[in-house]
């Protein structure tokens, strides 16, 4: 019986640098990983959903990179594009990418047909995985999608009914059949873990897909989005987020994931969660100003056992009392002195201290008026008994969504 196995990764963010520093060596080390990967596990598929790309104009480099790897991968590659990929422009060479066995989408097609495809099984070709991409996109695409559609909504529902009313549609006109079905999404998908300056807004609900829209149609989720790598279901259907494979930031854990699926020609399914080498360390060291240098000292004590391709980087956050005149240029020596590599400090002043103690109120966001409800309430003050009507508010939640879709990981 033969098997498809596929490789599922995302976020790869190629291009992105911290503090400066490029991060295009790990990635080289990662992409040389995953071709091996390929090669020694008899990968069929590789799945990268979404965030090739830091940015929607990359680098040279980053883009040389990676159609070197396009270029040698030796299996069938599915590319969705992500929020910060300019998605025209990736699927732009799929003229000549398809006949790599190469498929990119990056924006929607008027066609709902056009973004599914069946992966056969190498020794029976009358059964097959259904493969759907879905590539990132803004709520007003989806709307626009929609209206090419011929969809005419009530005037009376949400915007939200919209865009959900809108998604049913563009999974019911996908193709059924086959012995699985894995969709792949960079968008937020239910209940979610992220870290540090991940968080996003939660506006009007547009930016986290609806998982009872999806329970019909799909057995997998291969996800994309979030960088701490998580299953964001275990059933109904089983939806993924292997995460970037390098941390992008301080607060990310060095430790990531990627998802090999074996799947046999009966539809059953085995999902291993492999853990990716650390190319390169990010390590955040929490000190005070009398206490750094003994913290400092023994962190390089601890960590000269472990290996790594590349030495680690570290991120300095020191709690201090009162500003401290040359204790930045004291942590720099101690760093140069052990041949370490500082890329950032932190100075944050320590509660209770005099600064901090100035009383500051915390703000309780729950408590905080939806952007629709100040809207309202600032149309009222400035225009009194004049209405609001129902097609400005919807324009203003349009371009709410929209700055939200774009702010978003
Ligand atoms: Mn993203």
């Amino acid at each position: 019986m033969s098997k498809i196995k596929i490789l599922h990764t995302s976020d790869w963010h190629l291009g992105k640098k911290l503090y400066k520093q490029s991060r295009l060596e790990e990635m080289v080390s990662y992409l040389n990983f995953t071709k091996k990967m390929v090669e020694e596990n008899a990968i069929t598929h590789l799945l990268i959903s979404g965030d090739v790309f830091d940015s929607p104009n990359p680098e040279t480099t980053a883009y040389k990179l990676f159609f070197e790897f396009l270029h040698c991968i030796k299996c069938d590659v599915y590319i969705i594009s992500g929020n910060h990929d300019n998605g025209k422009f990736l699927e732009a060479p799929l003229p000549f990418l398809k006949d790599y066995q190469i498929q990119i989408i990056g924006s929607l097609r008027s066609d709902p047909m056009k973004h599914s495809f069946k992966l056969r099984f190498p020794e029976n070709s009358e059964k097959f995985v259904n493969l759907t991409l879905l590539p990132f996109f803004r709520s007003t695409e989806l709307l626009i999608w929609a209206g090419e559609q011929g969809l005419v909504f009530d005037k009376t529902i949400s915007f939200e009914e919209k865009i959900n009313l809108s998604l049913e549609s563009f999974f019911d006109h996908t193709p059924k059949g086959g012995e699985y079905s894995i969709l792949m999404l960079h968008h937020l998908l239910g209940s979610f873990y992220s870290e540090g300056t991940e968080q996003t807004v939660q506006g009007s609900g547009i930016n986290s897909i609806d998982v009872k829209l999806l329970k019909d149609h799909f057995d997998y989720v291969a996800l994309g989005h979030i960088h701490k790598s998580q299953n964001a279901r275990t059933s109904g259907p089983v939806a993924f987020y292997p995460g970037s494979p390098i941390p992008m930031r301080f607060s990310e854990d060095s430790k990531k994931f990627v998802n090999i699926l074996e799947i046999s020609e009966n539809g059953t399914v085995d999902i291993q969660k492999v853990v990716l080498p650390i190319f390169r360390e990010l390590k955040r060291i929490k000190v005070n100003d009398t206490n750094f240098q003994e913290k400092i000292e023994k962190d390089f004590e601890q960590s000269s056992s472990r290996v790594s391709l590349f030495e680690a980087w570290y991120e300095v956050s020191v709690e201090i009392a009162r500003p401290k005149l040359g204790l930045i240029d004291q942590i720099r020596d101690l760093f140069s002195k052990h041949q370490k590599r500082l890329l950032n400090v932190k100075l944050e002043l320590a509660a209770g201290s005099d600064e901090s103690s100035k009383t500051r109120e915390l703000l309780n966001f729950d408590s905080l008026p939806t952007p629709t409800k100040l809207f309202k309430s600032y149309f009222s003050e400035k225009f009194g008994e004049a209405e609001l009507s129902e097609k400005l508010c919807t324009q203003f939640e349009t371009l709410i969504s929209e700055i939200q879709d774009g702010e978003s990981l």
